[in-house]
């Protein structure tokens, strides 16, 4: 090659970098509905269209069989077939997902029944809805309702590449999210999670409800309270935490460094002990919770479907204390010591890191008719919660992990703080299990749960619906249009309740602006 022509090779490639630089500098970073950017666009779609609408399929990736989710944000089916096969095994499916190679490794096959039996997870911990100085904006931003954004602190997979969608946005790339990924083992198995501190504050991770011991032969503390069995991991630091639970059941982990702070922030997330089978590859990690994608052999023997449920609750006032300060010394001070969290008041009500309408997304119980659906309900707030199921009684068969000697079937059920249920949902219209096909509400029957900063409908509704009354995006086909709850001004309180029903009686005086959204049935009030 002449050294004219290297240079002009050299030139051009200067040109267009220089370009790219100076073009994405000047851009304005434009509103987008998905993959965005700095600000939310408002008002926003019920269901942004999927850039992978095959994610909702059916498939096999991998040799890993995958069923369909329908929903309008289903996890990326690469994901599942990495954390089933292990990504230090599936080089394919992990060429697909931002997860790193050594995050779920599966090694040998210990008991000889063609599963690997010695499984070891890496975790970090990210921060959502932080602050610097230095950008006027939050840093990883995750909305959990239209136009709220509490700062959180959430157990997230080991990840490679940028933490952001891509170099433009600042949302959170699809493995960065709210809550914790539950946490899928097999009774026996050789366990080892390992807690890499990506955080500036010290954590640790205790394993509530699974046996596991207090020390290790080696002296290394197990149980991850700090001062007791152990030091907290430092920033920087790791530990990893060894069990071979001999118990199955539905269990909960969590930090244990100032649990009053650093659970309720998000740190905290659901642990499953599935029983021994034969050929029993599970799905190690359920990103963001919600439907199981690749469900164990005991599920498969018993449930048509399963589905991880974590409901939380947030004081707003915790969660902006991350915003106010970059001095982590300030915002230890104001968390720590100066923050009363008997004086707690809780605005933000989640199920799998986002309240209504975004429940709607990625967090609805879609069944069939005559279906029995498993449920794992974790409790990670603060408050008890009071599940109800509209159209429905469950039968809860578990309690914190037990099967109970007598299952109790009804239609509001009390999980406290930290407790777990394990439900079946029997779709069956026998007047009792079910009342037959429908859009059901599903919510804490707490009111305050039904609510976002005080604004009804918010807070932890979802749905349990029929596939006949589901959208082909997703989204329940329901009697009012959804839409004008997917706008952060419904949520600030400035859009008047049933104004499009009847604006003279209830709207504020002012004409809608065109493409404002009113109300729920603003189709019918035209
Ligand atoms: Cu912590």
């Amino acid at each position: 090659m002449s050294d004219k022509f290297k240079r002009l090779v050299f030139g051009s490639v200067l040109a267009v970098v220089a370009g790219v630089v100076y073009w994405s500098l000047s851009r304005p970073l434009a509103p987008t509905t998905s993959g965005g950017s700095i600000v939310d666009a408002e008002p926003e779609v019920p269901c942004p269209p999927l850039a992978n609408a095959e994610w909702r399929a059916a498939q096999t990736i991998d040799g890993v069989e995958i069923e369909a989710d329908p929903s309008c944000e289903p996890d990326n089916p690469a994901v599942v077939a990495a954390v089933v096969k292990g990504t230090n095994r599936a080089v394919k499916a992990l060429m697909d997902t931002r997860l790193a190679r050594d995050t779920v490794i599966k090694r040998r096959n210990l008991d000889g029944d063609g599963d690997p039996d010695e499984i070891e997870i890496k975790l970090e911990v990210t921060e959502l809805n932080g602050f610097s100085p230095n950008i006027p904006d939050p840093s990883l931003l995750f909305p959990i309702a239209p136009g709220i954004t509490p700062g959180l602190w959430v157990f997230t997979p080991k990840v490679r590449g940028m933490a952001t969608t891509n170099f433009l946005s600042n949302r959170p790339q699809d493995l960065l999210r709210l809550p914790a990924p539950v946490i899928r083992v097999e009774q026996g198995d050789h366990v080892k999670i390992t807690l890499e501190n990506t955080h500036y504050f010290p954590h640790t991770i205790h394993l509530h409800g699974v046996d596991h011991p207090f020390m290790l032969p080696d002296g290394r503390g197990n149980d991850g309270v700090p001062m007791v069995s152990e030091m907290a991991v430092m920033p920087g630091g790791s530990r990893t935490y060894e069990i071979r639970p001999r118990q199955t059941g539905t269990f909960f982990y969590h930090c244990h460094v100032q649990p009053q702070s650093h659970i309720l922030m998000g740190l905290a997330g659901m642990i499953v002990v599935e029983e021994n089978r034969p050929n029993n590859w599970l799905q190690t990690l359920n990103i963001g919770a919600g439907r199981v994608r690749h469900r164990s052999v005991a599920s498969r023997e018993t449930y048509d479907r399963e589905y991880d449920l974590q409901y939380q609750d947030m004081d707003r006032e915790l969660h902006a204390l991350i915003q106010k300060s970059n001095d982590i010394r300030r915002t230890a001070k104001a968390m720590n010591r100066d923050y009363k969290i008997a004086e707690r008041t809780a605005e933000y009500y989640l199920l799998n890191g986002h309240a209504f309408p975004y429940t709607l997304r990625d967090s609805l119980v879609i069944v069939a008719p005559d279906e029995a659906v498993k449920l794992r309900v974790i409790n990670t707030g603060s408050q008890s919660i009071f599940l109800h199921p509209h159209g429905h009684k469950p039968t809860v068969t578990h309690y914190d992990g037990v099967r109970l000697s007598q299952p109790i079937i009804r239609d509001v059920i009390e999980i406290g703080p930290a407790q777990r249920a394990e439900l079946e949902l029997h779709t069956v219209d026998d007047g009792l299990n079910s009342y037959g096909p429908g859009a059901w509400f599903m919510h804490d029957h707490h009111e305050p749960g039904v609510t976002t900063d005080g604004i009804s409908p918010g807070g932890d509704i979802s749905l349990v619906v029929y596939e006949s009354y589901l959208r082909e995006d997703g989204i329940p086909r329901t009697v009012g249009d959804l839409t004008p709850f997917f706008n952060p001004a419904y949520y600030r309180g400035e859009i008047p309740v049933w104004a499009d029903m009847d604006p003279q009686l209830y709207g504020d005086g002012a004409a809608p602006a065109a493409g404002t959204p009113h109300s729920m049935n603003s189709d019918e009030a035209r």
